[in-house]
Parts: C-alpha cells; sequence; structure tokens
C-alpha cells in the first residue's frame, strides 16, 4: 500500500475544482462536527466562485449537527446515489475505505477523479489525488488554504463558510482543549470569530442538546462508581434496569466513560453497560501523559482492552463479552489488579 501522504498541491486541486462541471463533497460515515463542517464550507465556499457541489453523506447524523446545515442542502446516501454525470469528488476527514462503506463501490468506479483531503494518520487508497496533514487540528483547517487557492470567499452568517469551518475546529480540538490547539489554530478561530461566528450559539446547538435522560444515567453510572489501584482506575457499570428505570438509550452515553477523569488521581476509567442478557459493552479510557508527577505513567487501554478479545487505540479503547456484567466487571477488575 503507498504511504498515506500528500501526492498533490492545494494549486493543482484548485485547478481541478475550477474545471469540473458537476462536484460531489463527502466525507466519513457518522460526520462529526469535522466531516459535517468540512463539506458545509467547500459547498458554501464553492458557491461563491460560481462552482456548484451537492453534499452526499452516511448517517446518522446526530439532530444538533443536521441544524447546522441550515439552508445548505444534505443528501444522503441511503436514500439516493449520486448521479453519474459528476467529474470530481472530494472526500473530507477520511481516507479509510472502513469509514466510506456505503459509498465504497461507487468511490471505486471514478478513482481517477477522486480528491482526498485528510488530517488523519492513516488511510487507504480511496483517491487519485491526496493532501494529507496530521499536524493539522481539523480537516476544515486544511481547508483554508484550498479555499483561498480557488479564490473563495469566507462567508459570515449562520449559513457561512466561516462559521462551518469553526464547528470543525472547535469540536476537533475539544473546544481549543487539546494539544492541538495552537497559535495557528487560535489565530484562525480569532479570524473567524472576526468574520461574526457566534461561538457561545455554536456551543450551545452541539453541545448542549442532551436529554434529561442522560443525565438520569450519568447520574446512575456515577452511583456505581468505584476507585482500583488507590484510585488510579474508576470503574462504573450501568445494568439493564438502569436503562428501563431512566429510559435512557445507548444514545445517551457518549463520553460518559469520560466523567471520572475530573478527579486528579484518576488515570483510566472503564464503563461496563449490560442492556441483554450475556452481553456486555465496556468502553476504556485513559488520560494523556502529563508532566504532573504524582500521576505517573500513562495507561495502554488498547492492550487491556485486547485481553478481552477487543481493541482500539492507546488512550480509548473497547471490547464485547458475552457475560453478564457482574462476571465481566470481575473479569476487569482481576486484570487491572
Ligand atoms: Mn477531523
Amino acid at each position: 500500500m503507498s504511504e498515506y501522504v500528500s501526492n498533490t498541491t492545494v494549486q493543482h486541486i484548485a485547478q481541478r475544482v475550477r474545471a469540473a462541471k458537476k462536484i460531489v463533497l463527502t466525507t466519513h460515515m457518522k460526520p462529526d462536527g469535522d466531516a459535517l463542517g468540512s463539506v458545509l464550507a467547500l459547498e458554501r465556499g464553492l458557491k461563491t466562485i460560481g462552482q456548484c457541489a451537492e453534499i452526499w453523506l452516511m448517517g446518522p447524523l446526530e439532530t444538533s449537527l443536521g441544524a447546522l446545515a441550515a439552508q445548505t442542502p444534505l443528501q444522503f446516501i441511503e436514500n439516493a446515489a449520486p448521479g453519474d454525470d459528476c467529474d470530481l469528488v472530494i472526500v473530507t476527514d477520511t481516507g479509510a475505505w472502513s469509514q466510506l462503506g456505503p459509498i465504497e463501490a461507487w468511490l471505486r468506479a471514478r478513482h481517477a477523479d477522486v480528491i482526498v483531503v485528510d488530517h488523519h494518520v492513516r488511510g487507504d487508497d480511496v483517491g487519485e489525488l491526496r493532501l494529507i496533514d496530521p499536524s493539522a487540528a481539523s480537516t476544515t483547517q486544511m481547508l483554508v488554504g484550498l479555499l483561498e487557492a480557488m479564490g473563495c470567499e469566507i462567508t459570515p452568517g449562520t449559513d457561512g463558510v466561516a462559521e462551518a469551518l469553526f464547528v470543525g475546529l472547535a469540536t476537533d480540538t475539544g473546544w481549543f482543549q487539546y494539544k492541538s490547539a495552537g497559535a495557528e489554530v487560535m489565530r484562525l478561530a480569532a479570524r473567524l470569530i472576526d468574520l461574526g461566528v457566534d461561538k457561545t450559539r455554536l456551543y450551545q446547538l452541539i453541545e448542549e442538546t442532551s436529554r434529561p435522560q442522560r443525565l438520569a444515567l450519568k447520574a446512575r453510572a456515577l452511583a456505581s462508581l468505584e476507585y482500583l489501584k488507590d484510585g488510579a482506575v474508576a470503574v462504573m457499570t450501568l445494568r439493564p434496569q438502569d436503562f428501563e428505570q431512566t429510559g435512557g438509550t445507548i444514545d445517551d452515553l457518549p463520553n460518559l466513560v469520560n466523567e471520572p477523569m475530573s478527579v486528579g488521581t484518576v488515570r483510566a476509567s472503564i464503563l461496563l453497560v449490560q442492556r441483554e442478557p450475556k452481553r456486555t459493552k465496556i468502553s476504556f479510557r485513559s488520560k494523556p501523559s502529563t508532566n504532573i508527577a504524582s500521576q505517573g505513567e500513562p495507561i495502554d487501554v488498547n492492550e487491556l482492552a485486547q485481553r478481552f478479545g477487543g481493541g482500539g487505540h492507546f488512550h480509548a479503547a473497547g471490547a464485547r463479552l458475552e457475560t453478564d456484567i457482574d462476571a465481566a466487571r470481575a473479569a476487569v477488575i482481576a486484570a487491572i489488579q
């Protein structure tokens, strides 16, 4: 497999875009803020130079993100397919076949006309041209240079390019918390805010949309919290009755596993969830290394998850066990001790 690095320039992509008659914009399944922000920013930017592009997504798309599209039309592969008259495709925020499932065959059939713009470290040969920058905090950060090279305007307003770029930048940096939010990112954020981006409105729209059931489930999870290894590892459980009694669903679970991370001693957090008999899902998270002496070495949760037939990344992993939650919990605790 060829190396996942750039093989083109923004200038060359700009030429291809200007010469195209019909452009399709797409991104990974279950689009996040950066995925959606990047296709919205391109569609809106291209409009300012008279270029027409269609956005084709693979859901599900969270309602809160969908609202950000405002007047920009979104189409879903699940319902139809892009027309064959398209002569250029831009895939943003991924270059991995595993994240492109429903559109893979369609993309393979027009490999020469596919351009990938991505900031991930790994990817496949999804398109003839690739613009890859793992040092970029978000794909939308990469798009700024491309939009400028194409002569697109960074339009203000709730249907603007600026807001779409900001959404990707903010969500992929944990609202500017992560290391990736360096001086360049802050300068770009400032430029977008100068253009009128309302970050308080966006934060509310994207992050403050959960249902009361989520808080009720969180209360159950926190009530179950136990510390192991002198407080270094937090373990929480959610059982079938927790879902029944709160009315919560798996859609209310994102990020719940991270809650114990706010405790100073905690280096890893584990959430066990059982919703049906003999099936327990385990999420593992750990904190990155810091210079805080009391915190010790970071914990490799990928290695831990692999012991249960799962896997993932150093700081985020998961596993599924064909057992009830008590057996799963005992096994996890034994592995940690
Ligand atoms: Mn991204």
